[in-house]
């Protein structure tokens, strides 16, 4: 009898804390003190404070972290200069494109093969083995066009180039970034890593 009465009471005690679980201080206190707190960017409020979610930080999660680099997984080239000053680059045929990636004089990649015989209004996509790495988001990266006449190290007219931004730190980290000077428009397609 006396350890049916403890079992009861224990089955009571139990009853009370998982009745309790669904309702405790904790979440009304959560409730008050997230009120009116917006957090962005699919942050969540924890007991007044947001809790923001990768590559997001600031009271209200609306700064942008810094990525530690940026990963340049797919070039596609959708404009390029038609004309050499006026003559078509090659003599009877269209320009066989390859590009260079640089860091200032840096080249950090150079494509392996061409875009034989390219004409515009066609886009050219360009899908590295290794995805490129750029390592310092901040700095200003450039992309340069040739035509191909002698070998990637030779004499190959230079077709023109692009210095740009791929980062910026209020662009909400798109996945395509456009570089474009004149006749060149070249896209990126970018994942972030922090
Ligand atoms: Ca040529
Ligand atoms: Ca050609």
């Amino acid at each position: 009898m006396k350890n049916l009465l403890f079992l009861v009471l224990i089955i009571t005690a139990l009853t009370i804390v998982t009745g309790c679980e669904k309702s405790t201080t904790t979440d009304t206190l959560n409730e008050d003190l997230c009120a009116g707190v917006d957090c962005q960017n699919g942050g969540t409020c924890y007991l007044g404070l947001c809790d923001c979610s990768t590559g997001w930080t600031g009271s209200d999660c609306s700064t942008q972290v810094t990525p530690s680099k940026i990963q340049i997984n797919k070039i596609v080239i959708r404009d390029f200069p038609q004309y050499d000053n006026g003559s078509t680059w090659d003599l009877n045929s269209g320009p066989d494109i390859f590009v260079k990636f640089a860091l200032g004089s840096n080249v950090i990649y150079t494509q392996p093969t061409v875009f034989q015989d390219a004409s515009s209004g066609h886009s050219l996509t360009l899908t590295p083995s290794q995805p490129i790495i750029v390592t310092s988001p901040l700095s200003r990266y450039a992309i340069y066009l040739y035509d191909y006449d002698s070998g990637f190290g030779g004499n190959n007219d230079y077709m023109g180039g692009v210095e740009f931004n791929i980062y910026s730190s209020t662009n909400n980290f798109p996945g395509v970034v456009t570089a474009s000077y004149g006749s060149i428009k070249v896209d990126f397609y970018i994942t972030y890593n922090w």
